[in-house]
């Protein structure tokens, strides 16, 4: 079948990892459509590029095949199907039956489930009841369910519950008042209101709390305060070329990609290192994020997000715009997704490149030959999404000596409750007059295809030890460290132990240093906390991968999800527990780590009404990647006086 809209895309122009076109997407929605059926009742949940394996990358790079992966269901019956469109021919080339998953939300699905309910008339009674009668502020926001969670009299459907959140005014913050107590339950495939839950205590929840939720600066009621400007130049220009979706910046190298699901991709990251391209990861994206809160109110129960798996951080992901989300010379690169329907959605300055100045990087002051100091800079490579009330905001950043960081910024607006006076819940902590915000946790998995010098890799657990007091060590002072090799998958889950501070190498098999030893990377955890979750909480049974910092397991590409592929309605977690059933053997081989990080947000009063960035990351440190400081030749600022 011809594309119709206009000439096809000449495919020798991308890269196999470039990311699908708008014009793609609509290739493949329309070979959807005329070759399945796939349109009226249907919805298309993803249509994502189909990434050539590791061994085919170069084979791809000839021949310029592509191909999309779909999953869509039929609203009609709740069928889903996993699809493949061959980008070249056009033609379906695999039509899987998925009987019994529950494809992703779609941000179709939460606007039209809004603009539903806010119609029904049995919401529109219960607010009125409470004293709201103008649905024009009302905005509701659908979550996903667990299915343990989910009644049996709704067994089987698409099902959503919801919150009702009301504004004072037309552009004033829709999270401000929290309408607690009352929750449709909705089928999303019918878009019907099936229930309408109403606990509203006449007594002590009469009227919605006087609170100031607000952050426009109009709306705060205070002057802003007085900054100077500051501004960062770049006279000469950047020091980072960017040809197409390649990215060369101080010896790195490595590859831009983004999909509807984990939005930004870092591919074949790789360090030029006098005269040899050394690879260090292959791949690495964010695979899930949880978030469970840790309230039983039945306001706050069923909430635990997947914001990987259920919504996308793709989908989730907004524009960025020059000196105000970044500072200096930036370059942007646009992504594409689509809609429910197929139809492409352009998401302008979605990826933001740039360097920043990061303080001294190395310095010395020598009696003699006097001062010599070093100005760190990095590559900053990030994107932001808005999941609903909240922000992440995901920084990728590469030093000039060699280190990698992965920081994500947590802010927006916090989920709130209301309670009667004189009956705090004590799962959060009060914020405002009768209002408080539920204890959660944002448990962030990144997947990390490390390939240190190519892909025989071991992952060894370092841990520091003390020696006893011996004659030897008489004044207890040595301190050694110990390398554990993680030889199967068992052994791969490993916790986060302040006691050892304990850190995990990734260290090539096959070559060797210039000091004889394994060139190696280390992870080393700056964000990880224990899930503090009941083995049997149907949190923690869908999302077994947060009862570890790290797991590691031997490459496998169908092998992307943690939580498993569709944790929407999901019961139990579908994905590294049943992979590393099998114990398989990790040692020499293509290492696959999944790092699990987050933040513990015990919440606070600063955290209102909008959160001033909470901060969590990790550090990938070369370690013995380099056999010396790999930023001695950075060449020394010149200094003003
Ligand atoms: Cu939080």
């Amino acid at each position: 079948m011809a594309s119709t809209h206009q000439q096809p895309v000449p495919q020798a122009a991308a890269h196999p990892l470039d990311p699908l076109t708008a014009d793609e997407i609509r290739d493949v929605a329309a070979t959807l459509r005329a070759q399945r059926g796939v349109s009226g009742g249907w919805r298309i949940a993803s249509i994502e590029l189909v990434e050539p394996a590791k061994d085919e990358l170069a084979s791809a790079l000839a021949d310029g095949t592509r191909s999309a992966e779909v999953i869509c269901w039929n609203t009609a019956d709740g069928q889903a199907f996993r699809a493949r469109v061959d980008l070249g021919r056009l033609v379906v080339t695999r039509w899987e039956h998925l009987p019994g998953r529950q494809p992703a939300m779609t941000v179709d699905e939460w606007h039209e489930c809004d603009e539903m309910l806010r119609q029904q008339r049995a919401l529109i009674d219960a607010l009125a009841a409470r004293g709201i009668t103008d649905m024009s502020l009302v905005l509701t926001d659908v979550w996903a369910y667990g299915e343990a969670l989910v009644p049996p009299r709704h067994a089987g459907r698409r099902l959503g519950w919801s919150d009702v959140w009301y504004r004072d005014s037309a552009d004033s913050n829709p999270y401000a008042h929290h309408v607690t107590g009352l929750h449709p339950v909705v089928d999303l495939n019918r878009m019907e209101l099936l229930e309408l839950e109403d606990s509203r205590d006449p007594e002590g929840n009469a009227g919605l709390p006087e609170v100031m939720g607000e952050y426009l600066p109009r709306l705060i009621g205070m002057p802003l305060r007085e900054v100077s400007p500051l501004q960062i130049s770049q006279p000469e220009g950047v020091s980072f070329t960017l040809d197409g979706r390649l990215l060369r910046w101080q010896n790195w190298q490595l590859r831009i990609g983004f999909n509807h699901r984990e939005g930004l991709v870092l591919h074949t990251i790789g360090f030029q290192d006098g005269g040899r391209l050394r690879p260090i990861a292959h791949r690495m994206s964010f695979a899930e994020m949880i978030v469970p809160y840790r309230d039983a109110t039945p306001d706050h129960f069923r909430r635990t997000a997947f914001d990987v798996g259920e919504w996308g951080l793709g989908f989730m992901t907004t524009s960025q715009e020059r000196g105000c989300d970044c500072l200096g010379e930036i370059r942007y690169l646009d992504a594409v997704v689509h809609d429910s329907r197929g139809e492409p959605r352009v998401i302008r300055n979605a990826i933001c490149i740039h360097e920043e100045d990061d303080g001294v990087g190395w310095k010395h002051v020598d009696e003699r030959s006097g001062t010599e100091v070093r100005r760190a800079r990095r590559l900053v490579i990030s994107f932001h999404v808005t999941v609903a009330n909240y922000e992440y905001l995901i920084y990728w950043r590469f030093y000039q000596d060699g280190n990698m960081e992965c920081e994500v910024r947590a802010t927006g607006i916090m989920v709130t409750s209301c309670f009667p006076a004189g009956r705090q819940p004590a799962t959060g902590t009060v914020i405002d007059n009768r209002t408080y915000a539920p204890f959660h946790q944002h448990f962030i998995v990144a997947r990390l295809d490390l390939d240190i010098d190519g892909q025989q890799n071991t992952v060894f657990a370092c841990e520091s030890e003390v020696l006893p007091v011996s004659a030897a060590n008489q004044h207890g002072l040595a301190l050694v460290a110990r390398e554990t090799p993680l030889r199967t998958e068992s052994d791969g889950r490993q916790d986060y132990d302040w006691d050892s501070q304990r850190s995990w190498k990734i260290a090539s098999t096959a070559t060797v240093n210039g000091l004889g030893t394994r060139p190696a990377y280390k992870l080393v955890p700056g964000g990880s906390f224990p899930a503090m979750l009941d083995p049997s909480s149907p949190a923690f049974q869908r999302a077994e991968v947060i009862g570890h910092t790290l797991w590691v397991t031997p490459f496998a590409p169908e092998e992307r999800w943690p939580c498993g592929e569709f944790p929407n309605l999901s019961l139990v977690d579908h994905g590294l527990p049943v992979w590393t059933a099998r114990d398989r053997p990790i040692e020499d081989c293509d290492v696959v780590l999944w790092h699990v990080f987050g933040l513990h947000h015990i919440t606070r009063p600063e955290d209102w009404p909008v959160m001033p960035v909470d901060r969590t990351s990790f550090w990938l440190k070369p370690w013995g990647f380099f056999d010396r400081n790999p930023a001695l030749d950075v060449p020394p600022s010149p200094g003003h006086s």
